[in-house]
């Protein structure tokens, strides 16, 4: 009987886990904004959103401006739900005909809830909270937003200076890039299916001979950068908005290089002759 209720109880599990993210904002584009859009992903096709709301924040009073009932809806063959601008061709829910996505410092939310339970004006929570994205548009961070969507980090369409022109894009792995928009298509930085997060960093050359190393990463963002001698002691700590890092510092020998982005980082040996 034991093991039928462990059984039963996995089922369940696998059911009413089954997963929607926010994948893909542009909430800022030139004019008044016609084809803003959220992109959301399900885990398996044509999934049903029934029971699923999305929530807008305003972020100077941390309350919601706009809820939107998925309820009726699906995602598609291709796991995609589009709400968005009149301008879309193909968008699925319109909800607005221009600016209907507030720039930021504002956030989007994912429930598993009623929409009769947030009328314009609830204040942000995370009960019943599915996903969420705290973003801006060069923006200061928000932290109440942060906070109250369990969020730690704050995304910015304007990262490269392009925000009319990009959009925030989830790479799959818990982090976001800016980048040129796909719209009910894969993001362009999503890591491949047997791409380790250790091959999202190629740095060169290794070994470092004329006292640069280049680091190159699948995703747009700042990078931090440390790296420690055979004995542990940091011997370089900086950030990287590009791909060259100055090591003339270095004395010939071998070092541990740890780069970090977003929610990511990866350890690599390097060698300085
Ligand atoms: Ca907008
Ligand atoms: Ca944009
Ligand atoms: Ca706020
Ligand atoms: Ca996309």
């Amino acid at each position: 009987m034991k093991t039928i209720i462990f059984i039963a109880s996995l089922l369940f599990c696998t059911v009413s886990f089954s997963q929607l993210r926010i994948n893909e904002v542009d909430v800022d584009q030139t004019g008044t904004d016609v084809s803003e859009f959220v992109e959301i992903l399900s885990d398996s096709p044509n999934f049903s959103l029934d029971g699923y709301i999305v929530v807008f924040y305003n972020g100077s009073d941390d309350e919601s401006y706009k809820t939107v009932d998925l309820t009726g809806y699906s995602t598609d063959s291709e796991k995609f739900l589009i709400l968005g601008g009149s301008g879309i061709p193909d968008v699925d829910i319109v909800i607005g005909t221009s600016n209907a996505i507030q720039n930021g410092p504002d956030a989007i939310a994912i429930y598993q809830d009623s929409a009769s339970n947030f009328p314009n004006g609830t204040p942000v929570t995370s009960v019943n909270l599915i996903d969420a994205i705290v973003y801006g548009t060069n923006d200061e961070d928000d932290p109440e937003l942060l906070a109250g969507l369990n969020q730690t980090v704050q995304y910015d369409e304007d990262l490269n200076g392009n925000k009319d022109t990009e959009s925030i894009q989830s790479d799959g792995a818990g982090s976001f890039c800016v980048n040129l928009p796909t719209l009910r298509a894969e993001n362009a930085c999503v890591l491949g299916i047997n791409q380790s997060l250790i091959d999202r960093f190629k740095i060169y050359p290794n070994p470092a001979t004329n006292g640069y190393l280049y680091i190159n990463s699948k995703i747009n963002g700042v990078k931090i950068i440390s790296v420690f001698d055979v004995l542990g002691k940091q011997v370089i700590k900086t950030t990287l908005n590009g791909e060259r890092l100055d090591i003339s510092a270095l004395k010939s020998g071998v070092y541990i290089l740890k780069i970090e982005q977003g929610k990511t980082s990866a350890t690599k040996k390097l060698v300085v002759k």
